[in-house]
């Protein structure tokens, strides 16, 4: 039971929501007479409102983000029938922008637009005392960082041990990259760091092991940055994971020294890139120094265990399939371990708007809001790439490929061209984009390299029984059994006690 419950649907059951924290931890008076309740939009509206009634609560507060308006609203709809009496307030970033119209909010009583940390408090008090001024829709004024309480002791334990932990150091972004909400958010400001790194220090007593930075750019304020890394290398243990994001071109000497002191997968980079293009970046507002990237790269390949993940955005005014390709074929020969392949969305109050016309953007009307064609990509060639980038997350992100993907492109051919050749057979064999097993992936890989790629099956059936049996698994696949000894590979793939080698080390362990 509690007055007043923050309330938000994750994107799934892993990700915590680390707002609504930030919420609760600065309620002050009415600290004590409110709860946290989240759900994760793959449950059933009813049941979430069948929770949320059952805390009898007198406020209910929503966070809405992109991934869960449309089952917040079925959710609000049910209680505003069942349960009209409770004032239902909204905030998060799907509806601090264009407010005015959405059908959620028409749903709502109040809504806090921007960081409500403080703000969030501020209008319970209102509605609780019945305050007469009290507007529908608040701008939330920015809060100053110091003046927060910080939301880390609100992390379960049970959180600690199941779920993404996610941390943050400042806010905001001074760049400008018109498809992308943080590019509204110009200052950027601190969290007081010797507060930061005990909150960050309790977190790791307390047995979290994996911390993902949410801050915009992490690698702005170097001092900051360097702080942060000596901190938790000097608390290093082996399964600490530290996820940032960071901007390509910018890591200087004193950054790299520190860097390179981790240990292989303790650190993951998300490194937007977006375009490769030049026009295109400048209609993006978008600033790069490729050169520098290119030497960034380099150096985290060869002199560092870190993971790199490496976004580009596909749709964005300007970029065509030619310039989008040479992109691709140049992050490829930099060997990110992962390339993630996004379609643009428009998200509501992002400058990108203003080339509609000239490049004749249209998107989905519905969340996340995607481009469905524009000037240079019709939408037939927009559905291929869609196609394009979720079997890259297959067959070159996921890892299960390792030795067999490199040769859709083996030689002089353009790996973008030959994936997307291999892209479009895919779905002219399957007819799909999800639910396709494994085996049947290794299976339409080999028969893409031995059919229209041509290689030999002497060449391609090692290489993909090397990453078949990766993982611990030592049977051969029977579409394999004709190009493979089969009996040495088995064997081969056992232990001395005849249980497949990965599971033998964990019966020893
Ligand atoms: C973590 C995260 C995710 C997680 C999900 C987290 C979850 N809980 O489920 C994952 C990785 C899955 C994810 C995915 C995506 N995300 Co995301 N994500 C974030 C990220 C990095 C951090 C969010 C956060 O914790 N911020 C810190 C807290 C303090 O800020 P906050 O959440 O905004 O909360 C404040 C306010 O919004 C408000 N508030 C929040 N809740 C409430 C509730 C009430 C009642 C009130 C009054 C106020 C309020 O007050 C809070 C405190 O100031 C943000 C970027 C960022 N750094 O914020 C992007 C961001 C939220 N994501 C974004 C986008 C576009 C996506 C994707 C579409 C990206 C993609 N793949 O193309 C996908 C969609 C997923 C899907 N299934 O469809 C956009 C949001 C767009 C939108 N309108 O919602 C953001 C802002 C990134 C950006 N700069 O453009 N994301
Ligand atoms: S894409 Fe990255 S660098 Fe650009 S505005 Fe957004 S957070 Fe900042």
């Amino acid at each position: 039971m509690a007055d007043i419950v923050l309330t938000t649907l994750n994107a799934k059951y892993i990700h915590a929501a680390f707002g609504l924290r930030y919420l609760l931890a600065n309620m002050g008076d009415l600290r004590e007479r409110s709860e946290l309740a989240e759900y994760d939009i793959n449950q059933r509206p009813l049941e979430i409102v069948e929770k949320l009634l059952a805390q009898n609560p007198q406020i209910i507060g929503f966070g809405i983000y992109i991934w869960n308006t449309r089952e917040t609203e079925a959710v609000i709809e049910m209680i505003r029938r069942l349960a009209p009496e409770i004032t239902i307030v909204l905030g998060g970033p799907e509806v601090s922008h264009d407010t005015a119209g959405q059908s959620i909010v028409e749903l709502a009583d109040y809504v806090i637009t921007g960081e409500a940390d403080l703000k969030f408090a501020a209008v319970c008090r209102a509605i609780l005392t019945d305050d007469p001024t009290l507007a529908k829709i608040s701008p939330a004024e920015l809060p100053a960082l110091a003046d927060l309480a910080l939301p880390y002791s609100l992390y379960s334990d049970d959180d600690l041990t199941n779920r993404v932990i996610y941390v943050e150091a400042s806010r905001g972004c001074p760049f400008t990259c018109e498809f992308c909400l943080s590019s509204l958010e110009i200052p950027v400001r601190q969290i007081p760091l010797d507060r930061f790194l005990e909150a960050m220090d309790d977190l790791l007593k307390r047995g979290a092991r994996q911390f993902k930075f949410v801050d915009r750019t992490f690698n702005l304020n170097l001092r900051v940055s360097e702080a942060i890394l000596r901190f938790f290398h000097e608390r290093y243990f082996p399964e600490l994971f530290l996820h940032f994001e960071m901007i390509p071109d910018r890591l200087p000497a004193k950054l790299r020294e520190l860097i390179s002191l981790f240990p292989a997968g303790a650190l993951q980079f998300e490194v937007g890139i977006q375009t490769f293009d030049d026009a295109v970046s400048v209609n993006i507002s978008r600033k790069q120094d490729y050169d520098k990237l290119a030497d960034n790269f380099h150096f985290l390949r060869s002199e560092t265990g870190v993971h790199i993940h490496a976004d580009l955005i596909v749709g964005l005014p300007g970029e065509s399939l030619d310039t989008f390709g040479d992109g691709f074929d140049r992050l490829v020969a930099m060997r990110p371990q992962e390339i993630q392949i996004g379609i643009l969305k428009r998200l509501k109050g992002t400058p990108i708007v203003r080339h509609d016309d000239e490049y004749g953007m249209i998107y989905s009307p519905q969340p996340p809001f995607e481009i469905l064609r524009n000037r240079e990509m019709d939408f037939a060639l927009l559905q291929r790439m869609r196609r394009f980038a979720r079997y890259w997350d297959l067959v070159g992100n996921s890892g299960n490929f390792p030795e067999s993907v490199r040769k859709i492109w083996s030689g002089e051919r353009s790996a973008f061209g030959s994936f997307l050749e291999f892209s479009d057979w895919l779905y002219e064999k399957s007819n799909r984009r999800h639910g396709i097993a494994l085996i049947q992936l290794a299976e339409f890989v080999f028969e893409f390299l031995t059919g229209p790629v041509g290689l030999p099956s002497s060449e391609v059936a090692p290489a993909i029984l090397q990453d078949y049996q990766r993982n611990g698994r030592n049977d051969v696949p029977v579409f394999l059994r004709p190009h493979v000894d089969v009996s040495e590979k088995e064997r081969a793939g056992r232990s001395k006690n005849g249980l497949p080698k990965r599971q033998a080390r964990h019966q020893s362990a």
